[in-house]
């Protein structure tokens, strides 16, 4: 049997998100870890945007870890990683954009990217001061809402694990690969949830690989 192929390298909370999406689902597959520049014609082909991941399953390929998650969860239905109720339904997708969209620009950006990405790959100076501002100002909205919104339960949606889990614990990787952690006096819920969400054994062999090659966390 032909093993589908993720593309992208490790470091990367997208493809993060799609490496445990398929170890929860336990599918198997090829990793070609491509980098997030500097990509071939023939890359962007499969992602026009330039950007990682991609996926290709047989001769169908696809982008976007949001979309290459839902067509899994279409291809391997069981265990199931969104909620069958139209609300918590939506509210997963939320949480997930809200990692995507909301988390990751600052804690993947401007924490990681400038405290790891530059330094190792641009040869760019780290710019501490730069990071203390983004830690005082635009992290605590951020957790502060999570906090709230975890508010002792297990698991953000549903009360199970869902893709919202995977799209904000994905997020909270780099900010520890970048040598950062959740303050537990100050958002316990969310400390208590995100060790939880690395906890799982998919997290942790993912997490586990993305140390050996960045150091931190
Ligand atoms: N919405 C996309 C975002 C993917 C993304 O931004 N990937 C970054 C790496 S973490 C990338 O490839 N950046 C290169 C670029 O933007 O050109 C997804 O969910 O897959």
């Amino acid at each position: 049997m032909i093993m589908p192929t993720l593309y992208g390298t490790f470091g990367s909370p997208f493809v993060r998100k799609v490496v445990v999406a398929l170890g929860e689902k336990g599918v198997a597959f090829d990793h070609d870890p491509v980098p997030p520049f500097g990509q071939t014609a023939e890359y962007r082909k499969i992602s026009p945007l330039g950007k990682i991941p991609a996926f290709r399953d047989g001769d169908r390929t696809l982008a976007d870890s949001s979309v290459i998650i839902a067509y899994l969860e279409r291809t391997h239905p069981e265990p199931a990683l969104y909620p069958s109720d139209p609300y918590e339904f939506a509210r997963a997708l939320w949480f997930e954009e809200y990692g995507d969209g909301g988390l990751s620009p600052i804690l993947g950006a401007k924490i990681f990217g400038q405290r790891v990405i530059g330094p190792r790959f641009f040869n760019r100076p780290c710019d501490e001061e730069a990071i203390r501002k983004t830690i005082d100002e635009e992290v605590p909205p951020l957790f502060d809402y999570l906090e709230n919104e975890i508010s002792n339960q297990q698991w953000l949606v549903a009360d199970r694990f869902t893709i919202a889990d995977i799209g904000v614990a994905a997020q909270f990787v780099n900010f520890q690969l970048a040598g950062c952690s959740v303050d537990a006096k100050r958002w316990p819920q969310l400390a208590a949830y995100v060790d939880r969400v690395h906890g799982r054994p998919t997290f942790k062999s993912v997490i586990e690989k993305e140390k050996a090659m960045f150091g931190g966390g």
